[in-house]
């Protein structure tokens, strides 16, 4: 069973609900970037007074920033984790090898979820967190196409990645996941 695993995918792909699902059944360690830096902005800390504007607008916050938090939380003795969103450009992806060729724990595998932009768009309406109106949404998706996109060949050329067609049930998708990762 592997236990390093990554989900790539558009905003509203279901990144986040599936690695919530996975982590809860095997007790992975679930590192949403995205969370992670919305609870600093609920906190009111200076990190999260730092990224809020960026993250309503739909840009990304600065690989730096998320690179600590990414480390800070990065369990070292953990049964296994889950990384949520990150990385989303290649800089990340390289700072991402650096810290796990660190710690001795390689990546084993990357759920790449599969959909197309008009499912996509629909799902963040419905849920209307703050960055789900339509124009932070076309913002997240170009920069998601002109940043985090190449990374798909990326993950492909390490014989990582594994297509999941993501306009499905979450069952369905999920049990899927379970398949190709056992
Ligand atoms: P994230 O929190 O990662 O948000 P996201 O890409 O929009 O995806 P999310 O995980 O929330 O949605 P999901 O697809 O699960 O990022 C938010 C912001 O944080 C970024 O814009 C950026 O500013 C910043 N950020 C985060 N990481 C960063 C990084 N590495 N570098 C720089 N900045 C970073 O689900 C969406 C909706 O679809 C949900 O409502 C869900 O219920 C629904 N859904 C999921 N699966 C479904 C299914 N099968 N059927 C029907 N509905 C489904």
């Amino acid at each position: 069973m592997k236990k390093h695993l990554l989900f790539l995918g558009a905003p509203g792909a279901g990144k986040g609900t599936q690695a919530a699902l996975l982590s809860q059944n095997n007790s992975y360690l679930h590192l949403s970037t995205g969370e992670l830096l919305r609870k600093e902005i609920k906190m009111n800390t200076m990190l999260g007074i730092q990224v809020k504007d960026i993250m309503d607008k739909g840009q990304l916050v600065s690989d730096e920033l998320v690179l600590e938090i990414v480390k800070n939380n990065l369990d070292k003795d953990n049964k296994g984790w889950i990384l949520d969103g990150y990385p989303r450009n290649l800089s990340q992806a390289n700072s991402l090898n650096d810290v796990l060729v660190e710690i001795n724990q390689p990546l084993e595998i990357v759920f790449y979820l599969d959909i197309p932009e008009e499912v996509l768009i629909n799902r963040l309406l419905i849920r209307g967190r703050k960055d789900d109106n339509e124009d932070t949404i076309r913002t997240r998706l170009k920069i998601y196409k002109k940043t985090t996109e190449p990374l798909i060949d990326y993950f492909k050329n390490l014989s990582l990645l594994e297509y999941i067609n993501a306009d499905r049930d979450l069952n369905t998708i999920s049990t899927d996941i379970k398949q190709k990762m056992a």
